[in-house]
């Protein structure tokens, strides 16, 4: 058993003193950057928009996630068959063409048509594609190619390598560990020999708890002071409701951050004073009424307040307003958000989960008047200081809806609609300006783990300006029209024809 722990134990220490070779390191950086300069950079930029935008909700380029990875899809296929397939991957499948009629059995889900894209586009996203194959093949083949000597090495990847270090440092802390045991376990030894305590263990456990009190709570400070500030509850809430959240937030800290830090600072300095000394007698206090009263008035009262400004926030978020909210309907489903809008009527028209299919993702009844007009999208437009009632539905799982900037959150159930109404007063481009930082944007996020995707769940929300809107709504397109839900028996469809002049109506100008 001895031999082959040596053995291993040899492997690591050398992978890791590899890992520092100088020369390496050249070796890599001169790679990465020929295969930077290589890479047709302006393309690949485009092409890495339009993934992220259409393709990264179901494909990963390493990672299989709805749909295959697509690392060295151009390898398996030429252009001219991956154009034809990203653009209509089903009309692909019915020609018969073997490979796709396989890979579609064997994924079984349809991936959706990309008819809209350009040739040029789809171009674009596969040089991105190709781009990130190479850039994984490169890495790896780097770290194997300067190790002849090592047979053991040649098929270790970075990652192996990264993870043979850490178990090399978690090693010599567990022997550290090991080391101290025994250095203590002589001195209690001499300690017998000797007949008087040499250690002091009363002692010691005191000391590491105030230095564990001190440590704790200092971390907390530092954690608070470093990293609060860069999360998006520090940023100025992005609408009418979110002031008072943040206010209740503050609230709550303030009153269990004193309790916290008085807890603390009381249990770990107790331990401290009071630990174990020769001839010290443990003081019998059995209870103290007024005390007790303290401990539980102060806190009662507090969460009081708590909760009734709780109540009164909540009364007011959840009061509809008056009169011109606009209704979007948010649809959740592994692994993505669509956006409905009722155009022009402010009305969205019936859904039913029957009707979901291949080309009526959403289930919308086609028959139904009101979703002539609707028209999806997969980034949120809404205009600034107009209430906006989100009208959630799920297809699948439970999902949660989450906008941090607008403090909305609100789950999102299968067959059991819910809806939140709040009122964006930041548009997209003063926040821009504001945390000085001209790529930001807003986003709803799924916050309920979802599936293997669920990271993924990401869309863009923009605020715009009235103006701004209206120039966005005008360039929108019907989805509910006949064409493109031609799979509903034909006899079930009166769809009125789409009305131009209605549906461009701005959302908010309709009462
Ligand atoms: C709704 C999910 C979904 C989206 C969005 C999607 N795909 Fe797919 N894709 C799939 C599935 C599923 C398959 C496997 C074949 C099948 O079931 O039809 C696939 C297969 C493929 C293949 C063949 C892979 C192989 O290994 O041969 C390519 C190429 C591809 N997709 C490219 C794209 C590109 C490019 C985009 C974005 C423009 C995209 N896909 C968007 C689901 C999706
Ligand atoms: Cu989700």
């Amino acid at each position: 058993m001895r031999k082959p722990f040596k053995t291993h134990t040899f492997t690591m220490i050398s992978n890791f003193c590899m890992s520092l070779n100088p020369k390496r390191k050249l070796t890599f950086l001169i790679a990465s950057l020929f295969l930077f300069l290589s890479a047709s950079a302006q393309n690949a930029t485009e092409g890495e928009k339009l993934f992220k935008d259409n393709c990264q909700s179901c494909h990963a380029i390493n990672d299989k996630v709805v749909g295959p990875a697509l690392k060295d899809v151009h390898k398996r296929r030429d252009e001219a068959w991956l154009i034809k397939w990203i653009k209509n991957s089903q009309k692909v499948v019915a020609s018969g063409d073997a490979y796709a009629v396989e890979i579609f059995k064997k994924y079984g889900s349809v991936m959706t048509p990309f008819e809209s894209l350009s040739d040029g586009q789809v171009k674009s996203i596969l040089a991105y594609v190709k781009q990130e194959s190479e850039k994984v093949t490169a890495t790896v083949a780097v770290t194997t190619s300067d190790s002849p000597t090592s047979s053991v090495a040649d098929k270790l990847s970075t990652n192996a390598m990264k993870s043979n270090i850490n178990w090399l440092l978690i090693m010599v802390v567990g022997l550290l560990f090991v080391v101290i045991f025994l250095v203590f376990n002589i001195l209690e030894t001499v300690g017998r020999i000797q007949g008087h305590d040499v250690v002091n263990w009363s002692s010691i456990n005191g000391f590491l708890l105030l230095t564990i009190g001190i440590g704790g709570v200092a971390l907390s400070i530092w954690e608070f002071m470093v990293h609060a500030p860069l999360t998006v509850s520090a940023q100025k809430p992005a609408s009418e409701h979110g002031p008072g959240i943040d206010n209740m937030f503050n609230i709550t800290l303030l009153f269990t951050g004193i309790v916290f830090i008085i807890t603390q600072v009381a249990l770990f300095y107790f331990a401290w004073k009071y630990r174990s000394k020769k001839n010290s007698k443990a003081y019998f206090y059995s209870h103290n009424d007024k005390l007790e009263y303290a401990w539980t008035i102060v806190p009662a009262i507090v969460l009081t307040i708590l909760v009734i400004n709780g109540l009164k926030n909540w009364n007011k978020i959840f009061s509809k307003p008056a009169s011109g909210t606009a209704n979007v309907e948010v649809y959740a489903y592994q692994f993505g958000w669509t956006a409905r809008y009722p155009g022009g009527d402010n009305k969205l028209g019936k859904h039913d989960f029957r009707q979901i299919g291949k080309s009526n993702a959403l289930g919308v009844l086609t028959e139904d008047p009101n979703s002539a007009d609707d028209f999806t999208s997969s980034e949120i437009h809404l205009p600034v200081n107009k209430p906006v009632t989100f009208k959630f539905r799920a297809k699948d799982v439970i999902h949660s809806a989450y906008l941090p900037h607008f403090r909305v959150q609100m789950n999102v159930v299968p067959g059991l609609p819910t809806e939140f109404t709040f009122t964006p007063t930041v548009t997209t481009a003063e926040m821009r300006t504001e945390l000085n930082n001209p790529k930001f944007d807003y986003a709803l996020l799924c916050n309920k783990i979802c599936g293997a995707a669920h990271y993924r769940m990401k869309v863009t929300v923009v605020i715009d300006s009235q103006a701004e809107y209206d120039k966005w709504v005008a360039e929108q397109k019907p989805a509910f029209t006949k064409s493109v839900t031609e799979q509903i028996p034909a006899a079930k469809i009166q769809v009125t024809e789409p009305n131009q002049a209605v549906s461009n109506k701005p959302l908010a100008s309709v009462k």
